[in-house]
């Protein structure tokens, strides 16, 4: 009995040790300033499905309005283009979720009455990847909920509607020091975002009523 006591209370206090006896892939560390960095091993070996099979809680988050224009730099600066949703739809992300990069799928939709310069595949709804929070890399002041939409648009959208059913959380937002890695690291959120929605349960998704037939 004393045996087993004793076995108990000598687990409990390596809670530590346990932890490191469970390997668990490290994504980050704190830089100097304590920003979040991204760890080379992450980069160099990142699953390529991430998420259960079957979205949890707190997917799907459905977020909703007219596309903003921000700084212009998704598509200058890193071949990316990123279709902004405004600050009053971001509620369902900061408070459901945290910081971070994401996948599911997005809708743009001319307004009402307006003509459309987009053509009907524009419009269908599309696997997305979306970057969620304060671009440490750009050291952006305000929040923001961006989407790039995997399909190639002849124009830009701006003021159309955008609907978006966020699935998953791929990774943190990470501190980048150089433009190149992070370009990189994008590109291999698309193809995450790819494979992770290919799975029946995500798929499915496409087809939620809340998107426009
Ligand atoms: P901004 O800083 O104004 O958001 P970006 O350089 O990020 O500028 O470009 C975003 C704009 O590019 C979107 O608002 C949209 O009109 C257009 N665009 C074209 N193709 C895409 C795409 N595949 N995904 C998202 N936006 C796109
Ligand atoms: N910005 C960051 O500072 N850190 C990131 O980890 C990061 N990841 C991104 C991932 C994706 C899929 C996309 C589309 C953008 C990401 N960005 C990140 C945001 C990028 O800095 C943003 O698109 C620019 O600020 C241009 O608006
Ligand atoms: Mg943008």
């Amino acid at each position: 009995m004393f045996g087993l006591l004793s076995f108990l209370i000598s687990f409990f206090k390596m809670g530590d040790v346990a932890a490191v006896a469970s390997p668990s892939v490290s994504d980050s560390s704190k830089d100097s300033a304590g920003l979040d960095v991204p760890d080379e091993s992450f980069r160099t070996s990142r699953p390529d499905i991430v998420g259960p099979d079957v979205p949890d809680v707190p997917f799907p988050i459905k977020l909703s309005g007219p596309v903003q224009h921000g700084f212009g730099r998704g598509s200058k600066d890193l071949g990316c283009p990123t279709a902004n949703l405004p600050d009053d739809s971001l509620p369902p992300m900061i408070n459901a979720a945290k910081t971070g990069v994401y996948y599911g799928y997005a809708q743009v939709t001319p307004s009402e009455g307006t003509p459309s310069s987009l053509s009907n595949q524009d419009v269908c709804v599309l696997p997305m990847v979306m970057s969620f929070g304060w671009n440490p890399f750009y050291k952006n002041e305000r929040m923001t909920a961006e989407i790039h939409i995997m399909h190639e648009f002849k124009t830009d959208f701006y003021g159309y509607n955008m609907k978006a059913l966020v699935l998953g959380y791929i990774r943190p937002e990470l501190h980048y020091t150089s433009r190149e890695a992070l370009i990189e690291d994008i590109e291999f959120d698309k193809k995450v975002a790819f494979k992770s929605l290919a799975r029946p349960a995500y798929e499915k998704y496409a087809s939620d009523p809340f998107f426009t037939v």
